[in-house]
């Protein structure tokens, strides 16, 4: 077992589920390494806010990006370098609000990278306001009666985006984490995986979740059959909650196709160099 732990003091609230996450991240990384990949091919990238803590914590090379950037850095980090198991680590808010347009690319490009998004449904950090998958009428302190819109569907959004993997699990159920982490990782393409991580402190939604989730079989889908199964819970109250892999599709990657199409053509450096000069 490697030890991953880092100095690093842990700002998290006690009982918050990001520690769920955490712990699952760990126990993949260790399978993962324990399967011969070596420690240094893997990149952990975050973002900004409680969740993009994770890189503190865990002694991996790592990239701190910008908030709603992180999906673009490990895209580029992947292009660079296509031996990486690059892992972005992200909030709804980052992954939904800020960086939504990246999440799209990415997933239509089937950009080789994984992205675990920590949906605690609001901009935690910053104490509490609404994003693009907070349920309606949810109050905080951008929205004291209580959000007026309707939420959106990530894992929807995923589907209609082309993504070739889509996943969703629970920050309580940590063994259900690692494996569905575990395939995505190794997955070839891109993989989504949305982490229901409840916020003690601004959304304490546990007992909800404890009542709603269920773990799906593992088994091929269509996509009207994901689409199905990913309809079943609107974001709001209504529905039970279908956890695991949802949806996979072999399809070539962007890093794949984008190396083909420039080999031979590589720039001659001196010549640009001269150009400049
Ligand atoms: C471009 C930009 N907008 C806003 C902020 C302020 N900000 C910092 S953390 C944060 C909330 C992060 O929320 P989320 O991405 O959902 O992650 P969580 O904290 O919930 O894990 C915000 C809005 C910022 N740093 N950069
Ligand atoms: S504010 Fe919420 S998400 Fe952030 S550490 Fe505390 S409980 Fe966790």
């Amino acid at each position: 077992m490697e030890n991953l732990e880092t100095s690093c003091p842990n700002t998290w609230c006690p009982g918050c589920g990001n520690f769920g996450v955490l712990a699952a991240v760990k126990k993949t990384v260790n399978s993962l390494l324990d399967q011969g990949v070596k420690k240094e091919n893997i990149v952990l990238v975050s973002d900004i806010g409680c969740s993009s803590k994770s890189t503190d914590y865990l002694n991996l090379n790592s990239f701190d990006s910008l908030h709603g950037r992180s999906i673009a850095t490990g895209l580029g980090i992947a292009l660079a370098n296509p031996d990486l198991k690059v892992i972005v680590v992200i909030g709804d808010g980052g992954a939904l609000n800020e960086g939504i347009a990246h999440l799209v690319h990415a997933a239509k490009r089937n950009s080789n990278i994984t992205i675990l998004m920590h949906n605690n449904r609001l901009f935690a950090l910053t104490t509490g306001q609404f994003t693009a998958v907070s349920p309606k009428g949810l109050k905080g302190k951008s929205t004291p009666e209580g959000v007026t819109e309707e939420p959106i569907n990530p894992l929807e959004l995923m589907l209609d985006s082309r993504a070739s993997f889509i996943g969703r699990s629970y920050s309580a159920k940590i063994d259900h984490m690692a494996s569905l982490i575990e395939k995505a990782v190794k997955h070839d393409g891109f993989s989504f995986i949305e982490i229901l991580q409840p916020c003690v402190s601004f959304f304490n939604n546990f007992q909800f979740y404890n009542e709603k989730v269920y773990e799906i079989e593992d088994k091929e889908r269509t996509k009207e059959e994901a689409r199905k199964l990913i309809e079943e819970w609107n974001y709001n109250s209504e529905g039970k909650i279908p956890l695991g892999l949802l949806y996979s599709q072999k399809r070539d990657t962007y890093e794949n196709l984008i190396n083909k199409s420039i080999k031979g053509k590589e720039p001659d450096i001196k010549k640009c160099l001269q150009i400049r000069l």
